[in-house]
């Protein structure tokens, strides 16, 4: 396939690489450039299912001599490639990583990043705004990232595009975190700037995203629930289920917003549908019933809250993850609540009571007193997120 280039640069620790693995997912190659461990080494990236391979100055860092030798390997790489035959050695797109949690710096930055990128003149530039956890904050950065280029002599023309992006899961507290932002974003600002013939067609991106999509909502389900796990730790009776429901509402808002179900009053509907915490305490009833009936479980109370309040954010997660790729591909309307309502009450009902007992059955046999939260999480998120389309 042929290919074009996306050439990261950042100074270190802005977050290339964890941007370069949320964009491509598990699935990707990774080839080396340059002598391991030295400033001048690149990694090069490339995933069978989309036509832009993505090349990681490793040794970016903010001093003239590292960025300077970081751009030579590029250029180096390039040539290397024409060597070779390979048409696709030029690169066609810029990636500026710019980190959201320092904004006062952006003007600095981006001089420096466009001064190190001279060579470039035409190439489009996108500047990504990483670790963008403040929402409240996005609107002002892409501000100033264009009055910091605005500034410029060099590249101000070149500016294409900023997207703030939250590449993994930030987390705040114990019941609060930033969600995934803008990678599917990126993934079509990027393919659209890619030369004509180079660029993948509409239904192969879709795909694409839909995929990443996936893997991004499972993380902010694995997220909520072990916030779940340790909050059921510390709370005693499940009429006080409430107590979740700002770990639930958090994980369905970020959820509907990964895929992009709108604002309107039927998806709001939608939305509280799934909310309906009165299932809750039904479901956590009928699990504590069906667990005394069985003879020889021995589990501490605290340890099976856990589970339980673990367990229910994990079922509403699956199945918000259900219902919104559903809506998201059309194959579902925002409108259709009794369909959400019907899925909603096969993953609380005795297939839930079922999945809930073996995994207290696991705990109650494993002799791994320490770190039960992250084993009764990780036994969670095996049960629940991993099957989650195959049973509905
Ligand atoms: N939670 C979270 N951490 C991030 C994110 N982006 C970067 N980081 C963290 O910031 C640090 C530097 O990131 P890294 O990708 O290695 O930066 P690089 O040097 O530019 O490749 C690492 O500890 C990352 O885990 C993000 O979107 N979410
Ligand atoms: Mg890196």
């Amino acid at each position: 396939m042929e290919r074009g280039n996306v050439l990261v640069i950042g100074n270190s620790g802005a977050g290339k690489s964890t941007l370069i693995n949320s964009v491509l997912g598990d699935e990707k190659a990774k080839t080396g450039y340059g002598s391991s461990g030295t400033t001048d080494k690149l990694e090069i990236y490339e995933s069978e299912e989309i036509p832009f391979r993505i090349i990681d100055t490793i040794g970016f860092e903010p001093s003239f001599i590292k960025e300077h030798k970081a751009i030579n390997a590029v250029k180096k790489w390039s040539k290397d490639s024409a060597k070779k035959g390979k048409e696709d050695s030029e690169i066609n797109l810029i990636w500026f990583c710019v980190e959201g949690t320092t904004s006062k710096l952006f003007p600095k930055t981006i001089k420096d990043l466009s001064k190190a990128t001279a060579m470039w003149k035409t190439v489009p530039i996108v500047v990504v705004i990483t670790k963008s956890y403040s929402v409240p904050e996005r609107e002002l950065n892409i501000k100033m990232v264009k009055d910091a280029f605005a500034m410029q002599k060099r590249h101000s023309k070149n500016l294409k595009d900023i997207v703030p992006v939250v590449a993994s899961i930030y987390t705040l507290n114990d019941t609060a975190f930033a969600a995934p932002e803008g990678i599917t974003e990126l993934i079509d600002v990027t393919n659209a700037l890619m030369p004509e013939g180079i660029k993948a067609g509409a239904n192969d991106v879709y795909k694409f995203k839909l995929k990443r999509k996936k893997a991004l909502a499972q993380s902010i389900v694995a997220v909520s629930t072990t916030a779940a796990v340790s909050v059921g730790a510390i709370t005693i009776r499940f009429a006080d289920a409430l107590i979740l429901s700002p770990i639930e509402v958090g994980q369905i808002n970020a959820l509907a917003r990964l895929y992009e179900i709108d604002n309107s009053m039927e998806s709001k509907q939608l939305i509280k549908s799934i909310v309906e915490v009165g299932t809750v305490s039904t479901a956590a009833k009928a699990v504590i019933s069906a667990l005394k009936a069985i003879p020889g479980i021995n589990i501490a109370e605290r340890m099976l809250n856990s589970i339980i309040a673990g367990a229910i954010v994990a079922a509403i997660g699956e199945s918000s993850i259900y219902v919104f790729e559903k809506v998201y591909t059309g194959e579902k309307s925002v409108e259709d609540i009794e369909w959400v309502k019907k899925i909603m009450e096969a993953k609380l009902s005795p297939q839930f009571t079922d999945r809930v007992i073996t995994i207290v059955e696991k705990i109650s046999k494993s002799d791994n007193t320490k770190d039960t939260g992250k084993l009764i999480s990780s036994l969670l998120s095996m049960v629940f997120t991993t099957k989650a389309q195959k049973e509905i």
